[in-house]
């Protein structure tokens, strides 16, 4: 399979191979979003099948995800080319108690390169941070990203917050355990599974 070789970098924790391998794609002519589904996002997946088994442990995963980071870094300027903003502010961050910031800050880049401005409050947000960087910044759109399923409750927590604060600000989840149902139990506005799902769904939101 074409990504293989990536996908076995990622796996092995190199950082150095996975961003050779990276470049090599690039240079071969591979669109930058194949790259990224198909070499590294799928890495990643095999990374917490391993984990699950019992295989692979917290400091490992963590080599691993430094090694999908630097691969991205090559990828960021394509994705976001044709970034410029003005598109409407969304104010972004991974749930409380949540520390997983990958596919989050994938989605910032894409908003960003979608020409949206994204505050991006990172990682462990508290409900209260959200309602008060939506107040702050007039947002149009609230994201949230959980990757636990102990963590996806403080998205319903912050959904309540941010209606009983009268913000008018739309609400938009994703993250691995999250489903179209959840989002729809919860009463967010929108559900998506990927980052450029994110997008289509801001875009739908906001103009
Ligand atoms: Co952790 N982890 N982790 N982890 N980790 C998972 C999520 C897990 C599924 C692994 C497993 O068991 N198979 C499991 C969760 C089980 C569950 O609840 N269902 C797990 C666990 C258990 C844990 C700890 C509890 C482990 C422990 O301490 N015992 C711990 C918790 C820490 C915490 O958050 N409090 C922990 C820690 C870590 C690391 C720190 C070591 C590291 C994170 C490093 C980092 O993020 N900077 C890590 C990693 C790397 C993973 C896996 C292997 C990979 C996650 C990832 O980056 N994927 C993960 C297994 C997996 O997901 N397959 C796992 C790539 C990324 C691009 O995908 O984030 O899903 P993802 O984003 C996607 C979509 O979901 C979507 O778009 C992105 C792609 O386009 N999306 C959105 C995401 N947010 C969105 C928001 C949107 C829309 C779409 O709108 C707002």
């Amino acid at each position: 399979m074409a990504f293989d070789s990536l996908q076995q970098a990622v796996i092995e924790g190199d950082a150095a191979e996975t961003a050779r391998l990276v470049q090599q794609h690039l240079d071969e002519g591979r669109p930058a979003l194949e790259i990224l589904d198909e070499g590294l996002i799928a890495a990643m997946d095999d990374v917490g099948a391993r984990f699950s088994a019992g295989e692979l442990f917290i400091p490992e995963m963590l080599v691993c995800a430094e090694a999908m980071q630097e691969g991205l870094a090559l990828l960021r300027p394509l994705l976001v080319e044709g970034a410029g903003g003005g598109k409407g502010t969304v104010v972004m961050g991974a749930v409380k108690g949540d520390l997983h910031d990958i596919g989050k800050n994938l989605v910032v880049l894409m908003l960003e390169g979608a020409g949206f401005t994204v505050v991006d409050l990172g990682t462990d947000v508290a409900p209260e941070e959200f309602v008060a960087a939506a107040r702050k910044h007039a947002a149009a759109v609230v994201g949230m990203s959980a990757l636990l399923v102990t963590t996806m409750p403080q998205m319903k927590h912050t959904v309540e917050q941010l209606r009983a604060a009268g913000l008018p600000a739309r609400v938009i989840v994703g993250g691995a355990p999250l489903t179209q149902a959840y989002a729809d139990e919860i009463a967010a506005d929108g559900y998506a599974s990927d980052a450029p799902g994110a997008v289509v769904l801001c875009k739908g939101m906001v103009g």
